[in-house]
């Protein structure tokens, strides 16, 4: 028997399919009507916060003084000892993250390190914008850019004319998203000159290039440098690991084009440079999406619309505050943290690098993410439980279809970079090793250990055969529960 769920379920599952899975292509967006309904739980123990210059512009000198070395790499020990302390006082809570006053502006790359961003913006959630200095050096922002600060049409048609890009339909909503076809780059940048000598308007709409996967399809060298901020990166890491994928994207679309209200996908990160153009975000802490919602209980497309302000359709909008919005300029970089929502609009012709990350900041929101799909999923065919023998496999099925992952491929990301960082702490690291150092390799198998024992101990995670993994899921947190005692911060 073949199990069909209904309604929003079958909807999403269906466009998630084919998005994600029909075309091989991974997004970075969950249609909204996917993700599941959840207050952030509150998160107790915030360590002190730093101060940091709000987004005005008006960097205020002295501000910005160190707690940390300002060493280029990786985590320090003091930033692992008071992380690992925010997450034992946090306990199993969601990370929250609040407007707290507006988006900070961090000005200065050489004294702003891996310790600070940990303080001011990991551990607590927010979302900040670094300025165009952090991306001064990128080949893209030299060579993808005319010296008016407008896209290189002729070199971008010359490099990578012939790749085949996804392309979105900004005018057609389909769910909470858009439409996608895939063409030349060529073609693309034909209709976007099109678009340009039509006074921003074309017979083809309004279409928007988004999530290439350039580094995947295409030679990539010399294009940007990872800042070190992002460099604690899972999902990508899993990815090359295995070869077959990854979470980089690039998006290019002229005044106009735009990303609908959405959370990123697995509740990931997001950073994003735009190489050209401008920006405009609005962007909502997690939880606050759900005074958004209609009277019907369906997320927004668009949070612009007026029908938002009409409190028949949208009875708890007053609920929510306003968004935080903030103007990305050129070469500007913008930190999303984990479950904050976001609409998205280009201001100019722009080109932007977006990457997804997961680590070990956000992987119990992540993991919190997949237990509230697999209950949503379980809801919507509920009504099959009892006749289907194999009820709680098709439920996998169904939720790796709408999220993208199911409980098994978690295990298996777990445990690849899990057993990744057995390795650096066994091996140690060498001066040029461009592998996580070892005070991040402990702070990551720490948050591991927390996650993987709520794992193992899941009753849907029970019922995965799991005769055929290697480690045992319980082998492997022995081992990494062992590794946690060993390196323990006194
Ligand atoms: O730039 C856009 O259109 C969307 C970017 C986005 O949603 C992200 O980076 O998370
Ligand atoms: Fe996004």
């Amino acid at each position: 028997m073949r199990l069909v769920a209904s309604r929003a379920l079958v909807r999403s599952a269906a466009h998630e399919i084919r998005v994600r899975w029909e075309r091989g292509a991974l997004t970075n967006q969950v249609p909204c009507e996917c993700l599941a309904v959840s207050a952030p739980g509150e998160v107790g123990g915030v360590p002190k916060v730093p101060e940091f210059p709000l987004l005005s512009r008006h960097y205020i000198p002295g501000v910005l003084e160190l707690r940390s070395p300002s060493e280029p790499g990786w985590m320090d020990r003091e930033t692992r000892v008071l992380a690992e302390r925010h997450f034992r006082a946090a306990g199993d809570g969601e990370a929250g993250g609040g407007a707290l006053g507006g988006v900070a502006f961090i000005a200065e790359p050489a004294t702003f390190s891996y310790g600070d961003f940990v303080r001011g913006f990991l551990l607590p959630n927010r979302p900040c914008v670094f300025s165009s200095a952090f991306t001064r050096a990128w080949g893209c922002r030299r060579r993808w850019v005319t010296p008016a600060g407008r896209p290189d049409f002729d070199y971008l048609l010359q490099t990578y004319g012939d790749v085949v890009v996804p392309v979105a339909d900004c005018g057609v909503q389909e769910y909470n998203s858009n439409p996608k076809e895939h063409m030349p780059l060529r073609d693309y940048i034909s209709y976007w000159k099109e678009y340009i000598q039509g006074d921003c308007s074309s017979p083809r709409g309004c279409l928007y290039l988004k999530d290439w996967h350039l580094c995947r399809d295409s030679p990539a060298d010399d294009v940007f440098t990872l800042p070190v901020y992002f460099s604690s990166d899972w999902l990508n890491e899993f990815w090359d690991t295995l070869g077959v994928d990854d979470y980089r994207f690039v998006y290019a679309g002229p005044t106009g084009t735009w990303s609908p209200f959405h959370a990123d996908i697995f509740r990931s990160f997001s950073w994003s440079v735009n190489v050209c153009g401008r920006k405009k975000w609005l962007l909502f802490p997690p939880g606050q999406e759900e005074a958004l919602r209609d009277h019907l209980g369906h997320l927004p497309y668009d949070v612009t619309v007026p029908a938002l302000m009409d409190k028949c359709l949208h009875p708890r909008r007053t609920l929510a505050g306003p968004a935080l919005e903030l103007t990305q300029e050129a070469g500007e970089m913008v930190f999303v943290p984990s479950g904050w929502h976001h609409q998205v609009h280009n201001l100019d012709d722009t080109i932007s690098i977006n990457h997804n990350w997961v680590n070990g900041f956000n992987l119990a929101n992540m993991w919190h993410f997949l237990q509230q799909e697999l209950r949503a999923v379980q809801e919507e065919v509920g009504q099959w439980r009892d006749s289907m023998p194999d009820w709680h496999q098709h439920c996998q099925v169904i939720m790796r279809s709408c999220s993208g992952i199911n409980f098994e491929e978690f295990y298996h990301f777990l445990k690849v970079i899990a057993e990744r960082r057995l390795c650096i702490l066994e091996e140690g690291v060498a001066e040029d090793d461009t592998r996580p150092g070892l005070e991040q390799a402990v702070f990551d198998v720490g948050r591991i250990v927390d996650v993987l024992a709520s794992v193992v101990t899941h009753p849907d995670f029970q019922r995965v055969d799991t005769g055929t993994f290697s480690p045992q899921p319980e082998k492997l947190l022995q081992r990494l529960r062992r590794t946690v005692a060993a390196t323990a911060a006194p």
